[in-house]
């Protein structure tokens, strides 16, 4: 019998009542369980942000780090001890700002990172600044008479960067949202989960994307096809939610890392790399 009460926190989460975060939150719990996990094997990382208080409110190791630099030390917990499960839970402003180089690279190296960017399309903690999710026109604190600035696309370019797991999901459907976490703790490698969730208090899209939003998979979508994810996500008509592409075919880097290594992995092992590694490593990373 599965302990529903594996992953509480001690902690309350203290985001305004309605927050879709807390949808999150459930789903990621609710996934770890559902993937046979144990506390002492995952690490949740996070930035700064509303969303990035996660790591508090879940009981599993965990780091709260810097604004926009939570991938580079879920890469470095990864590399040194590549049995841990490691999830980033950050923002848009957090992983689509100030640290999107980050997320660029690890999905082009294939990172065997989850991460989870729970985009509200504003900056919450800081009350309701431009992100860069922000939609042409959005009236925020820094766009009063509303956005002059295109929003990035995130899942398209994580794609291109050479993306293996790619999805989106949405709060309101934790259900559906716990599916699509379970699946990425499987996949081998970076996962990107854009996690549509809404702030109740600076720009609350709520019945908008319960309006607009339908599954991939019950229009039969099936996410191996590279060409088909671009058009998927670009729907104009609706917002779609699940897995838009798919590959297990490429090895995550610890998994080369490990390779190179002479096969000798995990741990305490990596001393023995090669110099030469070492060297392209520190250049990766510098
Ligand atoms: C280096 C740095 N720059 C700016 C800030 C101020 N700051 C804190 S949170 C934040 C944005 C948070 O937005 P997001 O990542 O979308 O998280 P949310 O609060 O919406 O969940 C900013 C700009 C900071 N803490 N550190
Ligand atoms: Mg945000």
């Amino acid at each position: 019998m599965l302990d529903p009460k594996l992953f509480e926190s001690d902690t309350r989460a203290d985001w305004c009542p309605g927050c879709g975060d807390f949808g999150v939150l459930a789903a990621l719990k609710d996934a770890l369980l559902k993937s046979g996990k144990q506390p002492h094997e995952v690490v949740v990382v996070s930035g700064i942000g509303c969303s990035s208080n996660m790591p508090g409110y879940i009981r599993t190791y965990g780091f709260h780090g810097l604004h926009g630099r939570p991938m580079p030390v879920a890469i470095g917990i990864k590399c040194a001890n590549p049995r841990l499960t490691v999830v980033a839970a950050a923002g848009d402003g957090d992983e689509y700002g100030i640290g999107f180089n980050h997320v660029v690279h690890a999905a082009r190296r294939n990172d065997d990172i989850k991460l989870i960017v729970m985009n509200n399309e504003i900056y919450g903690l800081t009350t309701g600044q431009l992100s860069p999710t922000s939609r042409l026109g959005q009236k925020t604190k820094t766009s009063p008479e509303g956005s002059i600035i295109y929003p990035i696309k995130p899942l398209p370019t994580i794609l291109g960067a050479g993306g293996t797991f790619v999805a989106r999901t949405f709060s309101g459907d934790p259900k559906h949202m716990s599916l699509v976490i379970q699946e990425a703790l499987k996949h081998r490698g970076f996962a990107l989960i854009d996690a549509i969730s809404p702030c109740v208090t600076w720009h609350n899209i709520y019945d908008e994307v319960k309006k607009l939003f339908y599954k991939l998979e019950d229009r039969g979508y099936k996410p191996d096809d590279e060409q088909k994810a671009y058009e998927a996500m670009n729907d104009p008509n609706g917002i779609p939610i699940g897995i838009f592409y798919r590959t297990e075919d490429k090895a995550s880097f610890q998994e080369r890392l490990g390779e190179v290594n002479g096969g000798r992995w995990p741990v305490d092992e990596v001393k023995t790399l090669p110099e030469s590694v070492c060297r392209s490593l520190a250049l990766e990373f510098a």
